[in-house]
């Protein structure tokens, strides 16, 4: 299937908790895109532009000095808005399709809920930085932290948010899982506890069924590829 230059494309992003198997599924979600001819951008947040990746490392970085929540979360929106302005938008317009590893949702679930900001003021960021710019679809997999720690831990060096205790990630876990009971038509809830091949067939299920329903005509709900914030 030809993506055509005149309709533009979609923005999909990947969401999860540690270990949960993002990376490895958005991999074989670009993947599947590409057998079907579709053009991807894959991209990530924090980061995805050179400024916006240079502020990811200010972020990730394991530091002494105790770094506010608040300072945190606008430097998400700031990365964000550089990201989505410089790389994201254009690429929609141009008819590709954006496949990002991570992106608004993180910032509900780590800042609203992991560090306690709570919703109200994402929320307004949401709105400065992004207008309504929204995903089209996100997949979410999910998994238990124990499960998804155990594969972080086997992977070695952690960052500054992963040595957070577990009450924090108890509390990212349970603010995505109540974003996916919110938002049922743009959540794919997928059981990332299975097999790496069960989860990759139940991915590629969904994949199929997005480009089934971008051929019969969906379109981006929220018009993403026109509107600007700075319009
Ligand atoms: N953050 C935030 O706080 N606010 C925001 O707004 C945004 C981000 C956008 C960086 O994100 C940090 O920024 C992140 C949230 C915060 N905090 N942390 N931690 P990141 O996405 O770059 O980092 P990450 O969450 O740590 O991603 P990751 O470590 O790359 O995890 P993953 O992508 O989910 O996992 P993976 O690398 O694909 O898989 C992990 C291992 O498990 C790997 O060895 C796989 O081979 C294995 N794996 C995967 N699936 C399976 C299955 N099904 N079975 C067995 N093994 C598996």
């Amino acid at each position: 299937m030809q993506s055509e230059s005149s309709k533009p494309g979609l923005f999909i992003t990947v969401e999860g908790v540690e270990g949960a198997g993002k990376s490895t599924n958005l991999s074989f979600i670009v993947d599947c895109l590409e057998q079907s001819g579709i053009e991807v951008v894959c991209t990530r947040e924090p980061g995805g532009t050179p400024f916006a990746e240079s502020v990811r490392e200010l972020l990730l970085a394991p530091r002494e000095e105790n770094v506010d929540a608040v300072t945190e979360l606008l430097l998400m929106f700031a990365a964000r808005s550089q990201h989505l302005n410089a790389l994201i938008r254009p690429a929609i317009a141009a008819g590709k399709w954006v496949v990002c590893d991570r992106f608004t949702d993180a910032t509900y679930a780590y800042q609203g809920g992991g560090r306690e900001l709570g919703f109200d003021l994402v929320a307004k960021l949401e709105d400065l930085v992004q207008g309504d710019f929204r995903p089209d679809r996100t997949f979410y997999l999910d998994v238990p932290l124990e499960l998804g720690m155990q594969r972080v831990i086997a992977r070695g060096e952690k960052d500054r948010f992963e040595l957070e205790q577990t009450k924090f990630f108890e509390r990212v876990r349970n603010t995505y899982l109540s974003m996916v009971d919110r938002e049922p038509e743009r959540f794919i809830l997928i059981d990332a506890s299975q097999s790496l091949e069960a989860v990759q067939s139940d991915v590629r299920a969904k994949v199929d069924g997005l480009l089934a329903d971008f051929q019969n005509g969906f379109e981006s709900a929220s018009d993403n590829s026109v509107k600007s914030t700075s319009e």
